[in-house]
């Protein structure tokens, strides 16, 4: 065993160490700056207190460009804080939800989760770094907030001059100014798929997949755009359920994702639909960088909206087992994530929660037993299994209710309309404007909705007419430990239950996104198109808050 001592090095603050949606996201070139990355870490470490003396901690990463490097700085700070046992993914690798796997499997006293989860990659793309509790989920604001205050005071860091190999797996001890230090470095793999065989069929799903039952085989491509997904995939999808080797591409987790920007959405897993469109597969999914978002289609590339994906879900959860074990405990969704869910709650009469933009607030409804399915419409969806979102556990619950139900994608869908009637939802992204112009509008929209006379207004485009029922700013007051949340986005909420959403992004590395969303019910007219059938809001929604004016731009760069 080696012997080392820790030393202090002196350092300042860095400013903007503040930890936004989901950690802190910045260019890989700031995170290279000396310091820049032992200062975040030595904060978070910092605001464990006490609680890190003797403690365990799960770290790994998506395996973007200078995840390695970040791994080595935590190895080498953790055992010199105090830290007893670090486990770590195989080369620094582990997916986001399979990091919450990790660290509510071994009871540790949390997480650090390497990734900037959808941003690009490589020297000039994005990295972060996020902290994630003994509960497996993303740290909250009380704890993110801590981070941040101690970062904005930081003088010195603690750090060992350790040495890892984390491509091997096996344990390593050391001895840390006399006190036993151990990282254990372990298969990126095997705990998830082992959490996962426990919540599904297998059976079940391999037989869809093989047509073992003497039915069509479900052909099925899975892109995992370069990320981390890629050897949970190909374990899970192929050697587990029986796929051919070639269902799942873009399997090789690269440094800069090989170029492609690893945001499953229509724009970006263009070559997934392209592919679904020509190959004939009757069920495709893209995940993210880090594994927690999804997007599923259908045969002839069918697109199933996220917000209307997890009403689906949470309308066949008898399909899964792990459902019908423990049953349904409660709903919840993002705020400005479509209302389809809300009624399906209804009908089931499950307590259904509106939260804020950001898997950490699901989190305590889920740890105090109100909350079973959740999601968001950025392509993310999840269950109470872990704590952060699910994009394989959310392709392998589609394939579920596939495999129980007999149905295509498209007709699950069409009965759920059918059933339920349709909330059209739509969201444009604005990406990396300016920040300026940005703020400005967005305080603009606060005092159209500070101003009592703003409900009861009609706006009109399309031969549509909207009268506004309700403006505010969304703040969320957590039901679990009362915690209150301000300023969460700006909402035009109109009498047939339409919706216009305003928000900034809190998880670009600079410059500022803006997100619209838009919502539409139509009890009967289902089947239209949704461009079309959002056309009219769209356009209010574009003219209220003069964005092409402060954006500067004519087109979103993202259509969702
Ligand atoms: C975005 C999404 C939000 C999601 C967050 C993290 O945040 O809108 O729903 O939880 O990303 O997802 P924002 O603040 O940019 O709108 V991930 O997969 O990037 O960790
Ligand atoms: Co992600």
């Amino acid at each position: 065993m080696s012997r080392v001592l820790s030393s202090k090095v002196s350092t300042t603050p860095f400013e903007g160490q503040k930890p936004g949606t989901s950690g802190l996201r910045k260019k890989v070139t700031e995170f290279q700056k000396p310091h820049y990355t032992e200062n975040f870490v030595q904060s978070t470490l910092s605001a464990l207190g006490d609680k890190i003396d003797g403690c365990t901690l799960v770290v790994g990463g998506d395996g973007r460009f200078f995840t390695k490097e970040a791994v080595a700085i935590i190895i080498k700070m953790a055992a010199a804080n105090g830290v007893k046992r670090l486990i770590v993914g195989q080369h620094g690798v582990l997916s986001t939800p399979a990091v919450s796997c990790l660290i509510r499997k071994h009871q540790t006293m949390g997480g650090i989760i390497l990734t900037a989860s959808h941003n690009p990659g490589g020297p000039d793309g994005d990295f972060g770094i996020k902290f994630n509790c003994a509960n497996g989920g993303p740290a909250p604001e009380a704890v993110t907030s801590e981070i941040y205050q101690i970062s904005t005071k930081i003088s010195s860091y603690s750090i060992a001059d350790i040495s890892c190999d984390i491509d091997a797996i096996g344990s390593s001890s050391y001895s840390v100014d006399g006190r036993l230090f151990i990282v254990d470095v372990v298969d990126s793999v095997d705990d998830y798929v082992h959490l996962m065989r426990q919540i599904f069929d297998f059976d079940a799903i391999r037989q869809l997949l093989t047509g073992s039952d003497g039915n069509e085989p479900l052909r099925i491509r899975v892109d995992c755009l370069n990320g981390v997904t890629g050897p949970y995939a190909r374990r899970v999808f192929c050697e587990e359920l029986g796929a051919p080797a070639d269902a799942v591409v873009h399997s090789q987790p690269l440094a800069d994702f090989g170029g492609l920007h690893p945001d499953p959405n229509l724009t970006y897993a263009k070559p997934l639909v392209e592919a679904v469109k020509q190959g004939g597969q009757g069920f495709g999914a893209a995940f993210d960088g880090d594994g927690d978002r999804n997007m599923i289609i259908g045969e002839g590339a069918f697109f199933v909206n996220p917000s209307d994906s997890l009403a689906v879900l949470a309308n066949n959860l008898d399909c899964i087992p792990y459902f019908r074990r423990l049953g349904v405990r409660g709903l919840a969704r993002s705020m400005p994530t479509g209302c389809a869910l809300d009624r399906v709650a209804a009908a089931k009469k499950l307590e259904c929660f509106e939260v804020p933009t950001g898997w950490k607030f699901f989190g305590n409804l889920m740890d105090a037993g109100r909350l079973s399915l959740c999601g968001e419409e950025s392509f993310g969806t999840g269950s109470d299994h872990v704590r952060e979102k699910d994009g394989i556990w959310a392709a392998l619950a589609w394939l579920s209710v596939i495999a129980q139900r007999q149905q295509s994608v498209q007709q699950i869908l069409e009965a759920h309309w059918d059933q339920y009637g349709r909330n059209f939802f739509t969201r444009y992204d604005y990406e990396n404007c300016e920040s300026a112009p940005c703020e400005k509008m967005m305080s603009e929209l606060n005092q159209l909705v500070a101003d009592p006379s703003t409900v009861g207004k009609t706006f009109s485009s399309g031969g549509k007419s909207y009268t506004v029922s309700k403006a505010d700013n969304f703040c969320y007051t957590d039901p679990v430990d009362n915690s209150v949340t301000k300023n969460q986005g700006i909402r035009l909420i109109f009498s047939d239950g339409s919706r216009v959403v305003f928000r900034l992004s809190g998880t670009g590395s600079s410059g500022a996104t803006v997100r619209m969303y838009v919502e539409s019910y139509e009890k009967d007219n289902t089947r239209m198109d949704a461009q079309a059938a959002l056309a009219p809001l769209v356009d209010i929604a574009i003219t209220v808050s003069k964005l092409k004016e402060y954006t500067g731009r004519n087109e979103p760069t993202v259509i969702t």
